[in-house]
This record gives structure tokens, C-alpha cells and sequence, in this order.
């Protein structure tokens, strides 16, 4: 069967592509995602897209991913920085997620460095734009495939 991949993002993710370009690029939420699909099917992997602003209904859909999913591409936007309730989610669900960002949080200001969610991902992606999404799941990929030998 397909491996199942959950691409899920964050607060304000869903307004890529109409400001902001200069830091977050001009390519929208559902173009990303329908770049991610095109990949995923190449690799004989599907996916589920999640956007929300609200922290609890990200919690929600990773508990939710246990059940059906194989692992998590995560743009978790700006909770990446202050949130202990996704970090317990994420280590709860024992799901494989990598991490992502469009930017590069180390070369902007000094309390995007710090993630609370780094530590319980299996890779962090960040700084290629949208770009930083196909090589998320690239690495994700390659990741089930070593587990499972
Ligand atoms: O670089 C990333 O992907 C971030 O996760 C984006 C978050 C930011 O808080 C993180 O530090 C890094 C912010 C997402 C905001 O998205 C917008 C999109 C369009 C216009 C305005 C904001």
C-alpha cells in the first residue's frame, strides 16, 4: 500500500503567496502542496494536507495522523517557537516529522532559533522556500524506507 504522509502547517500559512513574498516567497499553501502530491506520487506516497491557526487543532490532527498516517511533513509557523503542547503531541504519537521551514530561523530574529520541536523530529528542513517542503518529504521518504529495511 501507498505510504500515507500528513503535510500539516501552521498559524498564518494560509496566506503564502499573497504577503510577504519577499520573505516567504509568492507560491501559495495549495501550490505547494499540489507540487508535494506530484512528488509523492512519483515515490508511491500520498498525501493529506492540514492547514489551521489554532494550536489545540494542530495537536488534534497529529493525534488524529496516528491512526492512519506513516509520518508528518510540519510547518508548525511561529508555535515552532513556544509550543510544549506540540512537542508532547509529537513525542505522544511517535509518528516520524520533519520539521520545516521556508525561512532560514537562524539568520532572522534571535527568538525564531530556538525550536521547542526540533528535539523530537527526525530532521529539520528550513530556508529553500517551498522547496524546503520537497526535501522534507525527500528525507521523510528515504527515512520510512531505511525503517522498514
Ligand atoms: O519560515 C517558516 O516557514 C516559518 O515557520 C514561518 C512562520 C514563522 O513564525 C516561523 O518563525 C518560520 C510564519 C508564517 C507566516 O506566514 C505568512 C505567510 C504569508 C504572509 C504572512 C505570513
Amino acid at each position: 500500500m501507498d505510504r500515507q504522509i500528513l503535510v500539516l502547517n501552521g498559524p498564518n500559512l494560509n496566506l503564502l503567496g499573497t504577503r510577504e513574498p519577499d520573505v516567504y516567497g509568492a507560491a501559495t499553501l495549495d501550490e505547494i502542496v499540489h507540487d508535494l502530491r506530484v512528488v509523492a506520487a512519483d515515490r508511491g506516497a500520498e498525501i493529506k494536507a492540514v492547514q489551521s491557526n489554532v494550536e489545540g487543532e494542530l495537536v488534534d490532527a497529529l493525534h488524529d495522523a496516528r491512526t492512519w498516517a506513516d509520518g508528518v511533513v510540519f510547518n508548525p509557523g511561529a508555535y515552532t517557537h513556544t509550543s510544549i503542547a506540540l512537542r508532547d503531541a509529537i513525542s505522544a504519537v511517535g509518528l516520524p516529522v520533519v520539521e520545516t521551514h521556508l525561512s532560514n530561523v537562524h539568520a532572522r530574529e534571535e527568538f525564531r532559533h530556538r525550536s521547542m520541536l526540533s528535539a523530537v523530529c527526525v530532521g529539520v528542513v528550513c530556508g529553500f522556500g517551498p522547496t524546503s517542503y520537497r526535501m522534507a518529504l525527500d528525507g521523510l521518504l528515504d527515512h520510512l524506507d531505511r525503517d522498514v529495511g
